[in-house]
């Protein structure tokens, strides 16, 4: 049973409020909170790591300016979102350590390696698509800090996502080589692309509990299905094909059909078994340890800083 305080926290997010840092929250929501921002936060670092493969092999000068730009911006949404989780009590060195530890997930999806410039246009053409259908929604979620960051996450996200689709664009038209990089890009960033969602909806632990506190609005099946219905048309028009024969549009439901995702795959990636997850871990860990000498610096000057005024 809920206690008084629990009952009037849940009659807020009932009728829409919005709860900020200090108002009084059930631990557990606490909680749930700093799971998923920290997350989110993670994905957004080692998001990062894929791209940067590419920075130094753009094809064009236009294009190595516009993907810098772009992981620029995922080191800001990983800033805002550091922030966001702090509102909550946590320090950002917490979260890294976890991170380090290899204690904290971050999204499967970064496990995945970029074999070629065609992954560029289909990470932000189906990687940063699904993230904005899975981040519009967080907009109007019941913690203040974390939809307002979400509102500009979603308008840099969706600059990314164009830049990607702008990429494929390039690739399809151009030579038949470029179309079948096009298409082995699509093969391969389909299906983990479809598992960032999460798990169906059967399995998805959490679930319950995050949509009567409005964290979750959408179920991740529900979102999945967006993400399909929103696609498919972007692939033919692409001339690509999507890699499930199962695919069929059910004019019925007004959806497309899909296949059955390998959960045995997604599992796996999130015990640490991807074929990244060792090198994403060890590169950041790594950038964290070089990075040393330079926050130590940071502090003592901060230092110094601080005894010259109260000298
Ligand atoms: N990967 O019960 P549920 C980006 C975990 S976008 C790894 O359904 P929940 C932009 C889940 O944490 C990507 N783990 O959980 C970008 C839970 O484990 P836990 C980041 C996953 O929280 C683009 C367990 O499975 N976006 O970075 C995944 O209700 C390009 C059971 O699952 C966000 O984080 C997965 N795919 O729903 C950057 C969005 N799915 O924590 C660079 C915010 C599930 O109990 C380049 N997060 N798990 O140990 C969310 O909306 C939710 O957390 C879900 C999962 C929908 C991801």
């Amino acid at each position: 049973d809920m206690s008084a305080e629990e009952q009037a926290f849940q009659a807020r997010i009932d009728a829409g409020i919005k709860i900020e840092p200090k108002d009084w929250m059930p631990e557990a929501y606490r909680k749930t909170l700093i799971r998923q921002i920290s997350q989110h936060a993670h994905s957004e670092i080692v998001g990062q790591l894929p791209e940067g493969n590419w920075v130094t092999r753009a094809p064009t000068l236009q294009r190595k300016s516009v993907l810098l730009a772009k992981i620029q911006d995922e080191a800001g949404h990983g800033l805002y979102l550091y922030s966001a989780a702090e509102t909550l009590g946590v320090s950002r060195d917490e979260l890294l350590q976890a991170l380090h530890a290899g204690k904290a997930k971050y999204s499967s999806i970064f496990n995945y390696p970029t074999l070629s410039w065609a992954d560029m246009g289909a990470i932000g053409w189906l990687v940063d698509g699904s993230a904005i259908i899975n981040q519009i929604p967080l907009c109007r979620c019941s913690y203040g800090p974390y939809a307002r960051a979400m509102v500009r996450v979603c308008k840099e996200e969706s600059f990314h996502a164009r830049q990607g689709y702008d990429i494929m664009m390039a690739l399809a038209r151009g030579t038949p080589e470029q179309k079948a990089m096009a298409q082995d890009a699509l093969n391969r960033w389909w299906w983990p692309s479809l598992m960032m969602f999460g798990p169906s909806d059967a399995e998805s632990v959490n679930s319950a509990q995050s949509t009567a506190w409005r964290i979750k609005l959408f179920s991740n099946d529900e979102l999945r299905q967006r993400m399909v219905d929103q696609t498919v048309p972007q692939a033919e028009y692409l001339g690509l094909t999507v890699p499930d024969p199962d695919l069929k549009w059910n004019a019925e439901r007004g959806s497309y059909d899909f296949g059955e995702i390998d959960w045995s795959e997604f599992h796996n990636v999130l015990k640490g078994n991807g074929p990244c997850n060792r090198e994403r871990l060890r590169t950041r860990v790594k950038a964290w340890d070089d990075g040393e000498w330079f926050r130590d610096a940071l502090v003592a000057h901060a230092d110094k800083q601080a005894a010259k005024k109260n000298a």
